[in-house]
């Protein structure tokens, strides 16, 4: 049996990018034989950037009742609250022993958030952010990680984490591999194609998932293109060929089908349909959402169940790494 961990941070609207990058594959993902599913909340991530906390706890329940929306199955995965599993900070500050300044400091997401405040602004949250992740993984013996390509570095980090820990102490954690889907694992910004779609960035640069279907459509109108009026995937077509990727995961057609389908046709037409259909699917999903997260007793519930499944296992190897390290 593989199993599979990965989480998401409530730190903004979840976004089209976090649904086609990681929702929807998780749901999918769920239907494979051999394979358990443990998904959570990440929200001890989301304080390593300023974070209302009303809005935060909001959107923690919001995260529970999406996936649930998308086609997450409590029955069949575990779905879980991270700051609900104390195992997680514990974990963090022992692993904060088995990796460099050096090493986090080579963190392409730590130094794109933190350009922003420069040195004397960066939070030491946010620098260890990766380590909070490997502890997320190692905790529970993850064998695939399913995340986009910009977590694969964090990924890596948590191998020679846990590669570390075990030349020092013996086997104690099983080495994680992240898992890309090919297509999805990169959606990108709507006013920028060479940005990754961001759910604390700009407005107009993501489709949110609760965004009304006006905006969606108008969004769409207004996002960036590429020079030559010809719908094209390619390296030299990066907006269209983002279009496309989003285009051909809410019609389940290849993107050969799509290429050929708009062929003779220019970019008005092409991100008028895109609106119109991305805009139909988030209403129907919208309506299923404002049912699911209208039980919040049941969410609660949910959560509880995967807390405690989760706790048997993060406590478990949270005792085996304090005993190897003499810690009473
Ligand atoms: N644009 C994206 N394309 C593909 N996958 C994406 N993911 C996020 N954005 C995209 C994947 O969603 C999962 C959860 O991500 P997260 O919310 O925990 O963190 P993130 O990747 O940092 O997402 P954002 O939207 O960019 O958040 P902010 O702006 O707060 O940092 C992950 O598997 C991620 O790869």
């Amino acid at each position: 049996m593989k199993r599979v961990v990965s989480g998401i941070k409530p730190s903004g609207d979840l976004t089209l990018g976090n649904y086609l990058g990681a929702m929807k594959r998780w749901a999918e993902n769920q239907h494979k034989e051999g394979y358990e599913n443990f998904f959570f909340v990440a929200n001890l991530h989301a304080i390593t950037v300023k974070q209302d906390a009303d809005q935060l706890k909001k959107r923690t329940y919001d995260i529970i009742a999406w996936l649930l929306t998308v086609g997450v199955d409590p029955n069949r995965s575990v779905i879980f609250v991270q700051s609900m599993i104390p195992a997680h900070s514990e974990i963090c500050w022992i692993l904060n022993n088995y990796v460099t300044m050096g090493e986090l400091g080579k963190m392409t997401q730590f130094k794109d958030k933190s350009a922003k405040s420069g040195r004397e602004g960066q939070l030491a949250g946010l620098y260890d952010y990766p380590v909070l992740m490997a502890g997320d993984v190692l905790l529970y013996d993850a064998d695939e990680i399913p995340v986009g390509i910009d977590q694969v570095q964090h990924v890596e980090l948590s191998r020679s984490i846990a590669q570390r820990f075990n030349n020092t102490h013996g086997e104690t954690f099983k080495l994680p591999k992240a898992t890309l889907s090919e297509k999805t694992s990169k959606i990108m910004s709507l006013n920028d194609p060479l940005k990754k779609m961001s759910k604390s960035d700009t407005e107009d640069s993501y489709i949110s998932l609760d965004e009304n279907p006006e905006k969606i459509i108008r969004k769409f109108k207004r996002a960036v293109t590429d020079s030559e009026n010809s719908i094209r995937y390619g390296e030299d077509k990066p907006a269209i060929s983002n279009l496309l990727v989003i285009l051909s995961e809410f019609t389940e057609k290849s993107i050969d089908e799509l290429v050929r389908e708009y062929e003779g046709k220019g970019y008005g037409q092409f991100k008028k349909d895109i609106g119109e259909i991305v805009a139909d699917k988030l209403t129907y999903l919208q309506q299923k959402f404002a049912e699911v997260r209208n039980d919040e007793s049941r969410l609660k519930s949910i959560i509880s169940q995967g807390n405690s499944n989760a706790s048997i296992l993060a406590n478990e190897k949270v005792s085996i790494v304090k005993d190897k390290l003499g810690l009473i």
